[in-house]
């Protein structure tokens, strides 16, 4: 199987480090977000709304990265994504939440004013989508912390691929400035989810870091 991505975004990362958690082995080929190669045709035909990161499994093209965590973990039996329509559920509730709550509206849009628009160099962080990223941010992150102050996981104790979700925006925290100071156990889940060795396996260069 072969992923196209850009190994600092955090939807490419997450997928990267499922797979190696997983021992699947992935070929790897570089999207140059910088450079707009995902508006060439070649991509396009990929994945038509022209974003990362995307799974080809022979003729089967995948994109949309929560997807492409649930096709993965469905290759082998995993515990990480069991097979009982009940706690598969219960997984996808959390991969939507995170889609449109967790990255949609908090982690993502502070990535990108705080840490994307300085990398990239095109201008200062706009002061209303920070201050409505960090509203978003605090409202979530209380709520997962209040969470995982009774459970060890996202989903339960055990560790699920809504983990590697949840999980990946954080590695950007410091330079997107998301507030997770008041967050004590949303921080402790943190450190046990990114000292699994996937995540550094799989880490971006420091010169493909966003
Ligand atoms: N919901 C999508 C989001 C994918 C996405 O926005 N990817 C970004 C990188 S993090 C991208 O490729 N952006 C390029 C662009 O929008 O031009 C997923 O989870 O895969």
């Amino acid at each position: 199987m072969k992923l196209y991505g850009f190994p600092a975004s955090p939807n490419t990362w997450k997928v990267r480090a499922l797979a190696s958690y997983l021992k699947i082995p992935l070929e790897f080929e570089f999207v140059d977000l910088l450079q707009g190669a995902q508006r060439t045709p070649a991509f396009l035909a990929l994945n038509p709304t022209g974003r990362t990161p995307v799974l080809a499994d022979g003729d089967f093209k995948l994109w949309e990265s929560d997807a492409i965590l649930q096709y993965l973990a469905s290759k082998n039996a995993t515990p990480l994504y069991p097979s009982d329509a009940q706690a598969r559920a219960d997984i996808t509730r959390w991969l939507s939440w995170d889609l449109a709550h967790w990255g949609g509206q908090a982690c993502l849009p502070l990535i990108f004013e705080n840490l994307v628009k300085k990398v990239v160099n095109i201008g200062p962080a706009d002061a209303a989508a920070v201050a409505k990223g960090n509203e978003a941010f605090h409202k979530e992150a209380k709520m997962l912390d209040e969470r995982l102050a009774k459970q060890k996981y996202i989903v339960g104790d055990a560790l699920t691929i809504a983990d590697f979700a949840v999980a990946a925006p954080l590695f950007h925290a410091k330079g997107a400035e998301m507030p997770l100071g008041p967050y004590g156990n949303l921080r402790a889940w943190f450190e046990r989810v990114s000292s699994l060795p996937c995540w550094g396996e799989t880490a971006p260069q420091m010169s493909e870091a966003a």
